[in-house]
């Protein structure tokens, strides 16, 4: 019997999407540290890896969706679109793994775990699927806040004959849906993105829809070269402005409410955010629309509005218009044609509220209504968000204490970041910090340069360890449930709540202050001597 194999290492990162390639980079190359990644998928990606189901695309505009940290790759890389489609962002992420050769220290096709902290040494053991045994001083998660993709524990799920596919872990190969009766469940930002796809695709589609959705059209539409050259001489503004903003996008807040207006005038100013199209309508349009019930309701009519105007048959409109939820309560969506995807003739739309869902059987889905017999089921069903995949590994701290125990009654953390008895882990967009509600680049760059500037002064302070106060995360989780309390986002059923996965906590986990007000709150830790941790 031959024994384990330990590797010694200064930091091990789980992931290998943007977090995971950026602190790479940053502690592999610019502190000179030892480093692995461990990835699951056979290739750099992470979310763009696994997310591969038809009409995937990211609702931040391209220019804005990417790394800042190397202004050559900036000026080198060329968007094809005004939102990047899941390819493209999936060819970006590898050229910049080739470009910085990220790859040679990444063991890919390997899940982690377990990491447990040994208080003896001051050092994690990190195991992996394939029986790898690593220490480590740093443990350091980019594991995602959407990774843990879920299908609900519909009966029968399993007897179904057909061809079945999770939109969070879609076949590289790609399915063929010519000539085939698909059934969609969720409309979500993933359905609503499938959906008008497969619907050009597919023989006949229907859709099953629980939640009726707002939603602001994308606008797409290929980048004129010269626009995209025109922004790129100004890229370093652009950043900046971007990075001390609300939701990570350097566009232009307005403050102003809703309610100082008069109907014709608030209906122009969101007629012209409308035209627009994509997050603008909600940060360029009114101030209040995500904290004044009122101003919510002005949107959420608008909207309504359009979605009349646009869908052919009002009985279908009228499924289609939300009205359980305040605009803004659960994630806007950006959609390209979804409700016209409602006047084909290959389309139907099935509202399980009407009709709840029974079973999938041999050839299909039942509902109280009908037997719904198609060729493959297509699940948008979401994900364990934000605390999924942390849940899948067996994380330890001091005393052997779980972090699935700590975190039973919901994910605590300071900043989002760390976490009180476990010692020199750091969380990449962990629940707690900005994460989901920014352009997710901006938010993972400022966690990743915040971990390795954190790394570099205990190296140079020659200390070992570095933990959160347990005062100091109970204020943080106090402080991001204040916040969000006069928010919409406290009014719906959503994966920011945690609702859509039964039995997991009501805990709104994301910080809503803003990436800008965040990051001063930072440097403000920092430079008051990392206030909140025990360095030692
Ligand atoms: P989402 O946004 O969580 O959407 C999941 C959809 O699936 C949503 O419409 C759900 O309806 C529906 N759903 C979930 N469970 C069920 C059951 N049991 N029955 C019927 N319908 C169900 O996931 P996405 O993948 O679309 O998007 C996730 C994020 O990824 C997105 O916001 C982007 O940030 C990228 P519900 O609304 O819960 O009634």
């Amino acid at each position: 019997m031959t024994a384990t194999r330990v590797r010694e290492l200064d930091a091990l990162v789980i992931g290998a999407g943007f977090s995971g390639l950026y602190l790479n980079w940053r502690l592999r190359d610019t502190l000179g540290l030892d480093v692995q990644l461990i990835e699951a998928g056979d290739d750099v990606g992470g979310t763009w890896y696994w997310n591969r189901y038809p009409g995937a695309r990211c609702d931040s505009e391209s220019y804005m969706y990417c790394f800042a940290f190397d202004r050559d790759l900036m000026q080198d890389w060329e968007w094809s679109g005004k939102y990047p489609e899941q390819p493209e962002i999936l060819r970006y992420l590898n050229h910049v793994a080739d470009r910085f050769d990220l790859r040679r220290n990444i063991q890919f096709e390997t899940r982690v775990t377990a990491a447990h902290f040994d208080e003896t040494v001051n050092r994690w053991t990190v195991t992996t699927d394939g029986g790898d045994v690593y220490r480590c001083r740093y443990l350091i998660t980019g594991i995602g806040c959407l990774s843990n993709g879920q299908i609900p524990e519909f009966p029968g799920r399993d007897r179904f004959q057909g061809e079945a596919y999770h939109t969070g872990s879609w076949p590289h190969e790609g399915v063929d849906f010519a000539g085939k009766r698909v059934a969609v469940v969720g409309t979500g930002s993933s359905g609503v993105q499938s959906i008008p796809v497969i619907a050009k695709q597919a023989e006949h589609l229907t859709v099953l829809q629980r939640t009726p959705q707002y939603m602001i059209p994308a606008r797409h539409q290929t980048v004129d070269k010269a626009v995209l050259d025109e922004i790129k001489k100004d890229y370093d503004a652009i950043f900046e402005k971007a990075r001390h903003s609300l939701g990570g996008f350097p566009y232009d807040i307005v403050d102003r409410s809703a309610m100082a207006f008069s109907d014709d005038e608030r209906d122009a100013i969101f007629e012209e955010a409308w035209r627009a199209g994509g997050f603008k309508f909600v940060f360029s349009s009114f101030s209040d629309l995500r904290t004044n019930l009122a101003a919510s309701e002005m949107a959420a009519e608008f909207i309504r509005n359009k979605i009349r105007e646009t869908v052919n048959d009002p009985e279908v409109a009228e499924m289609l218009v939300p009205k359980d939820h305040p605009f803004g309560s659960k994630r806007t969506l950006i959609d390209t044609d979804y409700f016209e995807t409602y006047n084909r003739s290959n389309v139907r739309l099935v509202d399980l509220n009407e009709a709840p869902l029974v079973e999938m059987t041999e050839t299909g889905i039942r509902t109280e209504a009908e037997l719904i017999e198609v060729d493959v089921i297509v699940y948008a069903t979401g994900f364990d968000a934000m605390t999924g995949s942390f849940n899948r590994i067996d994380i330890r701290g001091r005393g052997g204490e779980r972090l699935k125990d700590r975190w039973a009654a919901g994910p605590r953390t300071y900043l989002g970041l760390a976490v009180s008895g476990f010692p020199n882990m750091f969380m990449i967009t962990g629940p707690g910090s900005p994460s989901v509600l920014t352009n997710m680049p901006i938010a993972i760059e400022q966690h990743c340069e915040l971990v390795a500037e954190t790394i570099d002064h205990l190296r140079k302070q020659e200390l070992q360890l570095i933990e959160a106060e347990r005062v100091a995360e109970d204020d943080w989780v106090e402080h991001v449930n204040k916040l969000a309390e006069p928010t919409m986002f406290m009014r719906a059923n959503s994966w920011y709540l945690g609702a859509n996965i039964p039995g997991k906590p009501r805990v709104f986990m994301p910080y809503c202050g803003g990436m800008g007000t965040y990051r001063a709150h930072c440097e403000k830790v920092v430079a008051n001597g990392y206030e909140g941790f025990v360095l030692s």
